[in-house]
């Protein structure tokens, strides 16, 4: 696989597909130093700040991120050729395993952003050194790219979807809403790799007031999550949305039934969201394996 994304044409894409975002367009800072007037900047700078137009640090947050993220760039940009300028982006370096959820989630993103992800296992004594002298916080994934380090799966996953847009992802609709939902996801996780990590560790945990208050969040959370489907049950946002709800909702059951942490089959219509995703290939090429 290229170590390399091709962006040529990204700018020019969003352009014709919209003329109303000429002034709002998302664009990886090395990827077009020349075209339309951006100035060159140091590497890993947000585009935002290299426009630098009005209106634009507004659009790059959060209430008009789906106006600039386009879900036909992916499919659409490799057509595109702007000003004859063609530019690559280095792949990303992923600290983390195979089988982490949040680890996964950045993966699947990343597969389906096109971003090239180049991993360090965390498994190894190495990686883990690694690890420690990049994240003081020492949990997995970690991230490096654009010249930045960035810590927790969802700080690198807003910044590939700022960066690099949302590809063939639906991109937010209702910022608030959805992190709750993830908040929500994380939450019944974080409930179930505690009891797990106890466990790995020899504690002998089950059957505890700790364990019964994880098991019961989980239970809430998953209660609540179903209820905040859509009605044919494949998105918590419009039927056939697919984006960072539902692949995070998925990577958590997957882990859950890897590591047996927790029953996923007592929650049918979460179980039914997972099914009308379960062929995608960002996430048969990710399932936790080991
Ligand atoms: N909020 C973090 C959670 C990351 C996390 O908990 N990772 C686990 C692996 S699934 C980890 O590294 N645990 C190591 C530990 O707790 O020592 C994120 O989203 O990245």
């Amino acid at each position: 696989m290229n170590s390399h994304n091709d962006f040529s044409g990204f700018a020019g894409t969003q352009r014709r597909a919209d003329p109303d975002l000429i002034d709002a367009t998302i664009v990886p800072t090395q990827a077009l130093p020349n075209c339309m007037g951006l100035v060159p900047t140091n590497g890993g700078e947000l585009a935002c700040r290299i426009v630098g137009k009005a209106g634009w640090a507004c659009s790059i947050g959060v209430a008009q991120q789906h106006d600039i993220h386009r879900s036909s760039f992916a499919s659409e940009r490799a057509k595109v050729n702007c000003a004859g300028i063609s530019c690559t982006l280095p792949a990303m370096k992923l600290y983390g395993t195979v089988t982490s959820p949040f680890v996964r989630r950045v993966r699947v993103v990343a597969s389906e952003l096109g971003i090239d992800v180049d991993r360090i296992d965390t498994t190894t004594d190495a990686g883990q050194l690694r690890l420690a002298k990049l994240n003081p916080i020492r949990k997995v994934p970690a991230a490096e790219i654009d010249g930045r380090t960035l810590f927790d799966s969802r700080v690198i996953i807003d910044w590939l979807t700022t960066t690099r847009g949302w590809g063939s992802l639906t991109p937010a609709r209702d910022h608030w809403r959805e992190q709750n939902l993830l908040n929500a996801i994380d939450g019944a996780v974080e409930a179930a790799i505690s009891l797990f990590y106890l466990k790995r560790d020899g504690v002998a945990v089950d059957g505890t007031p700790y364990a019964l208050r994880q098991n019961d969040r989980i239970a809430s959370i998953f209660a609540w999550l179903s209820s905040e489907l859509c009605t044919d049950q494949t998105s918590f946002r419009q039927a056939g949305d697919f984006g960072v709800p539902e692949i995070s909702i998925i990577c958590m059951m997957d882990w859950m039934d890897f590591r047996n942490t927790y029953a996923t089959a007592t929650a049918p219509a979460l179980c039914a969201l997972r099914n009308a995703w379960r062929a995608r290939p960002s996430l048969t090429a990710s399932m936790p394996t080991g």
